[in-house]
């Protein structure tokens, strides 16, 4: 499949909401790839395909997961939504020609996070939070300047106040969130900041 095909097809699949945004991550993620000196192409087809499981009803999602083996976690089922992330590498593949594994692994962690995740993974995972549709989440002039400097500290920035708004929130926290910010912590700017502070004193 082309990407005009691909986009083609994302549109009838999409609402009119989600498909803004996809092409909002599609165009970050090319522009993180020219930052990191990544490969622009593969950046901007993981952008374009990233949510492409997102407006399937839950029900389905899991119906579908089940009939393709996907195994479903705990957390999951009490929060479907999140299965789109898993569902969708696995219709990246299968419905849209998708061939590189790399690829298809970015789609699959772009929700939680991973630990040791790939510059792919991270650029993806970034672009999602950061794309210029975004408005909601706090402090997004400052990860957006710091997502084209360094990528382990964005990834640090982002799980900090993403595990802070789902703690807010009272909703089952995926134990791979939490991994990964174990992971991400030590790149975090401001605690090391506050850490030569102590030193210091
Ligand atoms: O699909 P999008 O809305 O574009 O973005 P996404 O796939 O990153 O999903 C974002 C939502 O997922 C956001 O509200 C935070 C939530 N999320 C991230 N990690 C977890 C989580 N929700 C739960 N319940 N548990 C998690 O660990
Ligand atoms: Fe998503
Ligand atoms: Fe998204």
């Amino acid at each position: 499949m082309d990407l005009h095909e691909i986009r083609k097809k994302l549109k009838k699949e999409l609402d009119k909401g989600r498909y803004e945004h996809t092409k909002g991550v599609m165009y970050t993620a090319g522009c993180l790839a020219m930052a990191h000196e990544y490969d622009i192409g593969d950046a901007m087809l993981a952008g374009l395909l990233h949510d492409c499981a997102k407006c399937i009803p839950n029900e389905k999602k899991i119906e579908l997961c089940r009939r393709h083996e996907i195994p479903i976690t705990e957390v999951e089922y009490r929060s479907p939504y999140l299965l789109h992330a898993k569902l969708g590498a696995y219709l990246a593949e299968t419905e849209y020609g998708v061939k590189s594994p790399v690829i298809c692994h970015a789609i699959r962690v772009h929700t939680t996070g991973a630990p040791d995740m790939s510059v792919l993974d991270k650029i993806l995972y970034i672009a999602d939070y950061i794309e210029p549709g975004r408005d909601k989440a706090p402090n997004l002039s400052y990860v957006r300047t710091i997502a084209f400097r360094d990528l382990n500290a964005c990834m640090a920035e982002i799980l900090r106040d993403t595990l802070k708004y789902l703690s807010g929130r009272g909703g089952p926290i995926d134990p791979l969130t939490k991994m990964t910010y174990d992971y991400y912590r030590p790149y975090l700017v401001s605690e090391n900041k506050s850490l030569e502070g102590r030193e210091d004193s």
